[in-house]
C-alpha cells in the first residue's frame, strides 16, 4: 500500500519489507544498535510491529522526513514520554482489534535517566509493551555524555577524568515492578538473543529488555571489535546474560569463566578507559559481589569465580 504523504516509502503495517532498518541509515559503522534491528528482524519475522523511540540515535537513523529507513512505523517521542506513548499505541492497537506489537526504543540515557519515571508507570500498570534498551552507556545523540548508565572510570565529553560513579542496576529496578519478563541480551550470542526477542515478542504485559549496544564513537573503539566487545564483557561477568520472570525465577543463560584476562582485553580495547587506568583487579571484588547474588537468586549454589 502506498502512502501518499510519504512517497510511497514503507511507513505504514501493510508495507513491511525486510530489514527492519534499510540502508541509508544514519548510524555509525559497527554501532550495536544496527545489529539489534537485525537482530529484531530475524526474530520478528512477519510479525506486525510498532516502534516507539524516544530521542536518541534510534530515533533520528530513519533519516529526515519524508524518508524513512525502518521498515514499520515509526513515532518519535520526547525523552519523558517514551513509554506513555507506547502505552497509547498498544491500547489504540487493541481497540483496532490489530495484532501489532509495540515496541519502545530507547538509549541508556532514555531510559535510566530521563524516560524513568514513564518507564516505572507503565511497568506498574503492566501495559502491553516491549520496551527495548540499547545501552551504550551514554548520551550518544548528543556526542557522549555520562548518563547514570556509564560505568565508573569510563570518560565521557562531559566528564574528561572519568566516571567515579558505578552504573545503575536497571534490570533489578525493572524486576523490582514484577512485570512479566524482564532480560539482559548479549549481541553475541545471537541465538539466545533471538529466542528472547521472539519470547518477550508474544507474551502480553510489559517485557524488559537491556542490551549492551557497543558504540565506536563513544567508547572510542575500532567498529570491527563491537561483538567482541560483547563476547568478553559476557565472559569476564561484567555483563550477565539473564531472564527473570514475574521479578521472581531468575535464569542465567550465559555461563561466565569470570576471566581476568578477558576483563583487561575488554577495558584495553576502549580508549575511554584508557585515562582512568581501570583495570580488572578493579571491577572485580564488586563483580563477585553481584555474582554471589545472582547464584542466590537463581537458586544455583556455584562459586562466583573458578579456577585458583
Ligand atoms: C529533554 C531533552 N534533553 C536533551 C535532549 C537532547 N538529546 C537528544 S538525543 C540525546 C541523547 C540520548 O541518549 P540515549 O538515550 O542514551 O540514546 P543514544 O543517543 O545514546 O542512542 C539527548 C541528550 C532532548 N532531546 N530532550
Ligand atoms: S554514536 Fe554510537 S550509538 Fe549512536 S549511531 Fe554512532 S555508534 Fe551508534
Ligand atoms: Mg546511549
Amino acid at each position: 500500500m502506498d502512502e501518499p504523504m510519504l512517497g510511497g516509502m514503507a511507513q505504514t503495517v501493510l508495507d513491511r519489507a525486510h530489514p527492519l532498518l534499510r540502508p541509508g541509515n544514519t548510524n555509525c559503522g559497527g554501532c550495536g544498535m544496527s545489529s539489534l534491528f537485525h537482530m529484531m528482524d530475524h526474530a520478528a519475522e512477519d510479525r506486525r510491529l510498532q516502534f516507539v523511540m524516544p530521542a536518541s540515535c534510534a530515533a533520528v537513523c530513519g533519516g529526515v522526513f519524508p524518508l524513512s529507513t525502518f521498515g514499520v512505523p515509526a513515532l518519535m517521542t520526547t525523552f519523558a514520554s517514551g513509554s506513555a506513548v507506547a502505552s497509547g499505541a498498544a491500547a489504540v492497537a487493541q481497540l483496532n482489534g490489530e495484532d501489532t506489537r509495540v515496541v519502545c526504543l530507547a538509549g541508556d540515557g532514555g531510559t535510566y535517566d530521563i524516560g524513568v519515571s514513564s518507564l516505572s508507570a507503565a511497568a506498574e500498570r503492566n501495559e502491553d509493551v516491549l520496551y527495548i534498551c540499547y545501552d551504550n552507556e551514554i548520551y550518544g545523540n548528543t556526542g557522549g555524555q555520562r548518563s547514570s548508565a556509564t560505568p565508573a572510570g569510563a570518560i565521557t565529553t562531559n566528564l574528561p577524568e572519568g566516571k567515579t560513579q558505578q552504573k545503575k542496576d536497571i534490570l533489578s529496578i525493572m524486576a523490582a515492578h514484577r512485570i512479566p519478563y524482564a532480560a539482559s541480551i548479549s549481541l553475541a550470542h545471537a541465538e539466545d538473543a533471538v529466542r528472547k526477542l521472539r519470547w518477550a515478542l508474544d507474551l502480553k504485559g510489559f517485557r524488559f529488555l537491556l542490551v549492551l549496544s557497543p558504540c565506536p564513537t563513544g567508547w572510542k573503539s575500532e567498529p570491527a571489535l563491537g561483538m567482541e566487545l560483547v563476547r568478553l564483557a559476557v565472559r569476564s561477568g561484567l555483563f550477565p546474560v539473564l531472564e527473570i520472570f514475574d521479578g521472581k525465577r531468575h535464569v542465567i543463560n550465559v555461563e561466565p569463566d569470570f576471566s581476568d584476562e578477558a576483563l583487561d582485553m575488554y577495558l584495553s580495547l576502549q580508549r575511554r578507559f584508557q585515562k582512568s587506568g581501570v583495570c580488572a583487579a578493579d571491577l572485580r571484588p564488586d563483580l563477585d559481589r553481584n555474582w554471589q547474588n545472582l547464584r542466590v537468586l537463581s537458586g544455583r549454589i556455584v562459586p562466583a569465580r573458578r579456577g585458583p
